[in-house]
């Protein structure tokens, strides 16, 4: 058995925060609400928070290389606009701390290839062609369960198309302990919920709203101007009803529940609450209400975000400085993994 004093050396506090998004373009709104609008909300005395721009994972779909510097640079900005500080949350990019690709490896030597089959978002990216899709892409779930683990994260506030790779992240950690006896890897609890863990597209209340949609009404992004904003709620799709005042009312409307899902989660309060302000309102009178929300909190992220981009160093700085701060946790954790392994550290 691993030395459980040792073990816990290697954590300063009871509760640690992980989690991560990739820089594959601009941000939505989606990932706004499901993931960084909570990141900024776990911040507290009681959580160390470590925030990641997973760029390795990005690159399981080709990118442009320029582009994907500006887009890991715009993802940092972009959580500090919405509130992280980089002075208490540890900051940076994926592959300025190599740990994960060398705990990414060993997890690949410990997740089955039948639980990888069975991850649908694999299944939902690589589409018709999966022969063609990179080995990266069906690998990326034993990587992402290492970016959680060399922290020893015990929450991982993601949104809910995240959580079969936490489930995947929480068999993987149970695998290793048990097949080297030791208790190592903590469980980690997802933190899924909130009352926007799925927001959807605005073109298509069944389809998740993402930055890879083809069509960019189907989505607000972090960044789109105020007409645009109200443009594109004012082309949502919707039905033909009145919204209802409870949520029963909701049922086969997949188009109102997400935007109520979105005016809830914008204004902070329950659907219930939302539902018994703007019951009985049609379309064309919440639409206008709803963008003009959007706006009022969207607009100051965009703005703080743009002021950030003009200073690239200062990004870099802070990116850099998280490394070194992420590399003082991850470097102990993964040489533990190599002792427990058997691997000679001459
Ligand atoms: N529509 C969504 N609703 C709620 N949460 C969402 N997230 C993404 N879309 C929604 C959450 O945002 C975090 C970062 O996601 P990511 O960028 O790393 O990858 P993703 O989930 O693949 O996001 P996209 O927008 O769909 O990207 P592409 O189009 O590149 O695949 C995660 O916590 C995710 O749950």
């Amino acid at each position: 058995m691993v030395d459980k004093e040792k073990q816990s050396s290697l954590k300063k506090f009871e509760k640690r925060v992980f989690s991560g998004v990739q820089p594959t373009g601009g941000l939505t709104l989606g990932n706004y609400l499901g993931a960084v609008k909570r990141f900024v909300e776990m911040q507290s005395e009681d959580y160390e928070t470590i925030y990641c721009v997973v760029d390795q994972h990005a690159i399981t779909a080709w990118q442009n290389p320029l582009e994907l510097r500006e887009n890991t640079r715009q993802i940092a900005a972009f959580f500090i606009a919405a509130g992280i500080d980089p002075n208490s949350a540890i900051l940076f990019n994926q592959s300025a701390v190599p740990e994960h690709a060398q705990l990414g490896w060993i997890f690949n030597c410990v997740a089955r290839m039948g639980w990888m089959q069975r991850m649908t978002q694999f299944k939902d990216k690589a589409g018709k062609n999966s022969q063609n899709a990179a080995l990266g892409l069906f690998a990326y779930p034993a990587l992402m369960a290492a970016d959680i683990l060399l922290y020893h994260a015990t929450h991982v506030p993601v949104g809910d198309d995240q959580k079969q790779h936490l489930e995947l992240t929480r068999d993987i950690a149970i695998k290793f302990n048990h097949d080297y006896k030791v208790d190592f890897f903590p469980v980690t609890e997802p933190v899924i919920g909130g009352t926007a863990s799925r927001v959807m597209s605005l073109r298509d209340g069944t389809k998740k709203m993402s930055k890879s949609d083809p069509s960019d009404l189907s989505r607000i992004n972090m960044g789109d101007d105020a007409d645009t904003i109200f443009l594109k709620f004012k082309k949502a799709k919707t039905d033909a009803g009145a919204l209802p005042s409870e949520i029963p009312g909701l049922k086969n409307r997949p188009e109102a529940e997400n935007l109520i899902t979105i005016y809830s989660a914008l204004s902070n309060q329950s659907i219930e609450s939302t539902l018994k302000e703007v019951g009985g309102k049609q379309f064309s009178e919440f639409k206008p209400i709803l963008a003009e929300l959007a706006v009022e909190l969207l607009s100051p992220i965009s703005t703080e975000m743009n002021r950030l981009m003009q200073n690239s160093e200062e990004i870099d700085i802070i990116l850099s400085k998280g490394a070194d701060r992420a590399r003082k946790i991850a470097g102990p954790i993964l040489q533990k993994t190599y002792e427990i392994i058997g691997m000679l550290q001459p």
